[in-house]
């Protein structure tokens, strides 16, 4: 087995960072629509969680922000001439349309792909399928620009398979990462990969909220992925916890080695998942749930808070997992009392350490939501674009930027301000530069 780190690629939050309420099924982003953001603290927020990461030992990298506003989408609904007059001109006939084009949603890079280490692929290769994000028309412009970005870190076919998205259609809905879970006795090893879905293609999966994957999408993701069936699990999310609010699985349940950590309600059939779970790691590790119920945390305590969107972590020299939960888990007294008696309990999470990241947490993004998890072998580490791996002093340098050129109030009104373009321009500019990817300007 060759050794492998698991390396999280946050997002870093973009100037446009907006409170648009454009994600139905999302309680926060309807709670928060139109309120004043401030993306200098939000960025501010998500490089400080980064730097947990890399103070821990743990190898940090980051995805950079994409290029807001998306004229193409502007242009596609028939805007035309400059882009001032393309601005003035959505603003005052399609504002809701202008948010969506100016949306910074690609911060939460758990949707930005699905990925399957080298050590899982039959073709040995690091394989990322960016996910089409169809169900959402904001989200839905993210994946030619992040395929970008991948192909810009990822390059050399003979390491990295970067595929094409699936077809931008709702039989293959795909919120990428954001619904699957790789299981493993340590990364490097071969692993089992859970893919949940919330709907079969052809149906809108009887929920009153959007259910944003298919299985169709999660299967051919899988085989493109050149996955063993025997080390591949699909399973359906229930519909409760999809009309409670939680628009993606991750809401509900967080994996990392063997360890599942997930609420009473998350799988429409939990005993069922938990034993196909266990056939596919059978001889390679023993599967460790951690099942929340319901009675301790109820479903709408678990989606407020966040508990679940955790990112579950094995930092060096500890033998326990660390949860590092947002801290909205802390002020919630259910989700807290909890935390309190799973670190005393003798299960596989020992420690929880909580983050401010309240500016994303406010549309819906907690900590997990902010990263992609990439399983790295040394050799890939050493291939990828060695930029975006972050050191503190990168941290603080991007830190700098980010104040010297975001604004720290923003509301959507403010989006139809031409000269704002330009702030967001040169703010992404100066980003990539310190980056090294100047290319994706
Ligand atoms: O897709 N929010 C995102 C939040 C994504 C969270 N990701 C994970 N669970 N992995 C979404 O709903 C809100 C944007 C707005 O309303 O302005 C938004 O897109």
């Amino acid at each position: 087995m060759t050794e492998a780190f698991e390396v999280n690629f946050d997002g870093l939050i973009g100037p446009s960072h907006n409170y648009g309420g454009l994600s139905d099924g999302n309680l926060a982003s309807a709670r928060n629509a139109g309120d004043i953001s401030n993306p200098r603290e939000a960025a501010v927020q998500g490089l400080e969680k980064m730097r947990k990461l890399v103070r821990a030992g743990l190898v940090q990298g980051i995805l950079p922000p994409l290029a807001r506003p998306n004229f193409d989408l502007l242009a596609s609904a028939g805007f035309g001439g400059t882009d001032a007059q393309m601005i003035e001109a959505a603003a005052a006939t399609a504002p809701r349309l202008l948010k969506v084009a100016y949306s910074a949603s690609s911060m939460w890079t758990a949707n930005a792909a699905t990925v399957s280490p080298s050590a899982d692929a039959a073709d040995g290769r690091l394989h990322f399928t960016p996910a089409n994000l169809s169900t959402m028309l904001h989200r839905s412009l993210e994946h030619p620009d992040t395929t970008a970005s991948l192909v810009s870190i990822f390059s050399g076919e003979d390491q990295f398979a970067v595929h094409s998205a699936l077809p931008a259609h709702a039989d293959f809905a795909d919120e990428g990462a954001a619904n699957h879970v790789r299981l493993c006795a340590e990364h490097g090893a071969p692993g089992v990969e859970l893919f949940v879905y919330g709907r079969e293609s052809g149906d809108m999966g009887q929920t009153a909220f959007p259910a944003r994957q298919t299985l169709l999408a999660a299967q051919s993701v899988a085989r493109a992925h050149t996955l063993d069936p025997a080390r591949t699990v699909f399973a359906r999310q229930s519909r409760r916890a999809i009309d409670a609010g939680a628009f993606h699985n991750d809401v509900v349940c967080v994996g990392a080695l063997g360890t599942l950590f997930f609420h009473e309600f998350a799988f429409e059939d939990t005993a069922g998942t938990l034993a196909a779970l266990r056939a596919a790691a059978s001889g390679r590790f023993e599967l460790a749930p951690v099942m929340v119920p319901d009675a301790d945390v109820p479903l709408a305590d678990a989606i407020s808070s966040y508990l679940f969107n955790s990112q579950l972590l094995q930092f060096p020299g500890e033998d326990l997992l660390v949860l590092v939960a947002p801290v909205e888990t802390q002020e919630t007294k259910s989700t807290r009392a909890f935390c309190e008696r799973l670190v005393q309990s003798n299960g596989p999470i020992g420690r929880v350490e909580f983050v401010d990241v309240r500016q994303s947490m406010r549309n819906g993004g907690g900590p997990a939501c902010l990263r992609l998890r990439v399983v790295m072998t040394e050799a890939e580490l050493a291939a990828c674009h060695q930029g975006v791996l972050l050191d503190e002093e990168q941290i603080d340098e991007l830190q700098a930027c980010v104040r010297a050129t975001y604004r720290d109030r923003l509301s959507p009104a403010d989006l139809a301000d031409p000269a704002f373009a330009d702030e967001c321009r040169l703010a992404r500019e100066a980003l990539l530069d310190i980056l090294e990817l100047g290319d994706l300007a």
